[in-house]
């Protein structure tokens, strides 16, 4: 019985995290597709590496700066934004990359 009641506790974290996300950010041919998205607050940012090669997201805007690590190809990581404003998102491997989230009420 109580090995069931952790199980049930562990599917909910699960589901919670598989929440669909408002955006979702291609990284290809080292760019951000679209380049420019607005989302709401609390939203999830959902980032997938369809290159052939790793990417590095973050962001150093104040109150809304984030490190997603090396993301290998193929892989998904997600975001949420709590911070009002415009978001300014790069990748540490290749500065050319820009990407822009606004953050609205
Ligand atoms: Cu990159």
């Amino acid at each position: 019985m109580l090995s069931a009641t952790v199980f049930l506790g562990m599917s909910g974290a699960i589901i919670a995290m598989a929440a669909d996300p408002a955006a979702t950010i291609s990284q290809k041919g080292r760019n951000f597709t679209p380049a420019a998205v607005t989302v709401k607050k609390g939203d999830m940012v959902r980032f997938v590496n369809d290159d052939f090669y790793g990417h590095n997201v973050y962001s150093e805007t104040e109150g809304a700066s984030f490190d997603i690590g090396l993301q290998p190809p193929g892989e998904e990581r997600d975001v949420v934004l709590e911070k009002l404003g415009i978001v300014d998102i790069r990748c540490r491997i290749h500065p050319r990359m820009r990407l822009k989230i606004t953050v609205t009420e």
